[in-house]
């Protein structure tokens, strides 16, 4: 069995871990990280089978490090990502419905006025830090109102995700930064999933609407709208933050953008592929499982690196390049398998909205500065992007 000391979470590795990636990947189809105990798969082979394979390694025990069978959970576990058929099912098919790409089809036109909207305001300057003035402008612009919750405390959605997505990790310094004010942030979250707290038209009163039907119970239904303030902001602000990082630097990839924008959602997806804005992920093993020869105990967690998975020269050729021409499909930015991005319609909505509109106003952009991290645990996140942009 091939082990390694390193640490995925410490500030080094999250800020650039790309060479820790290929190591992990070269060391074998499954590597022991000894520092935490937990079997790691870095290949994109293995990462795809764990995905794929609920029955081995089950998301009930937590999608994080720690372990739900022997530690708290540190808020009530979502009915949707920390569960495993049967209990997963019925919430999954309601938000499925709620998030189909049919139901999505009201939106594109208001969404699409909203990114033209911001892309103007946002042009108004040269330069500019994308990150605030797009990536985090739009999607708080949009998803918030989509699933209907009031104007007070949304200044608290980002840090609550921010918070969430460290708690998948271990208890490092980034877990405590947030801990002071994480149970006032998740106060104003549940109080936001009642039923007389969401506005009629939107998801969240979709969700309840299902819970009249019977699709799931009432007791089920605050939770199931904690899911979309929960993945649903973080995540698309850094899938925005990342295909515009690729973009600015990849100046022949934005020339072929600018002649064929119907390459948007390829340009999304394949973003996603390189830059893996959501980096890990946990399963725990459900009995004696087997990897590449190894055997992971009953009840032992296992580390999928999506990020790796997506570089991994054994599934891509030339794994380091964003490039329109690839076929990005079969990436596991997005997971896999039955817990596959519920949310990704709404994504790959907003983001072409948001390129769609930068496509018909700029004719080139680039980095006016070096852009800066956001260290997080499980996410690959930009802090600061300064962009310099020419109107077409
Ligand atoms: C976070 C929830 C990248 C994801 C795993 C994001 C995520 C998905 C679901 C939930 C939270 O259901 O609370």
């Amino acid at each position: 069995m091939t082990v390694s000391d390193a640490d995925p979470f410490s500030d080094e590795v999250l800020a650039e871990p790309g060479a820790l990636h290929a190591e992990l990947r070269d060391a074998g189809p499954v590597v022991l990280l000894r520092r935490y105990g937990v079997h790691a798969l870095a290949r994109y082979e293995q990462v795809h089978a764990a995905l794929v394979d609920w029955q081995s390694f089950a998301s009930g025990a937590g999608v994080g490090l720690s372990n739900f069978r022997r530690e708290p959970p540190w808020r009530p576990p979502s009915l949707l990502l920390e569960t495993d058929p049967p209990h997963h099912d019925a919430p999954r098919v309601v938000l499925e419905r709620v998030l189909s790409p049919r139901a999505l089809r009201g939106l594109r036109a208001r969404w699409t006025a909203d990114a033209h909207a911001l892309v103007d305001e946002v042009l108004q300057q040269e330069e500019f830090d994308a990150v605030p003035a797009l990536a985090e402008a739009f999607p708080l612009r949009v998803f918030p109102d989509a699933v209907g919750i009031g104007e007070q405390g949304r200044e608290h959605l980002l840090p609550y995700g921010d918070h969430l997505f460290n708690a998948f990790g271990p208890a490092n310094d980034l877990v405590a930064r947030g801990n002071p004010r994480r149970a006032e942030r998740a106060a104003w979250v549940d109080a936001q999933c009642a039923r007389d707290a969401l506005r009629p038209g939107g998801f969240g009163a979709a969700i309840w609407a299902a819970a009249d039907r019977g699709d799931i119970t009432p007791a089920q239904a605050p939770l199931v709208v904690r899911s979309l303030l929960s993945a649903g902001v973080d995540t698309t602000v850094q899938g925005l933050a990342a295909l515009l990082h690729a973009v600015a630097t990849h100046p022949a990839q934005w020339a072929r953008l600018r002649a064929e924008p119907g390459l948007a959602r390829v340009a999304f997806d394949e973003a996603v592929r390189w830059a893996s804005p959501v980096q890990v992920f946990f399963r725990t093993a459900t009995g004696e499982v087997r990897i590449g020869g190894a055997v992971v105990g009953d009840g032992e967690k296992i580390l999928m690196f999506l990020g790796a998975a997506n570089r991994d020269p054994r599934r891509w050729d030339r794994p380091d390049e964003f490039d329109l021409t690839r076929d990005p499909s079969g990436h596991v930015g997005f997971g896999m398998g039955l817990h596959q991005c519920v949310g990704q319609h709404v994504a790959r909505l907003e983001a072409e909205a948001v390129l769609g509109a930068l496509l018909e106003r700029v004719g080139s952009l680039d980095l006016a500065g070096t852009p800066r991290r956001h260290l997080n645990n499980t996410m690959r996140a930009w802090g600061s992007l300064p962009l310099r942009v020419r109107r077409a």
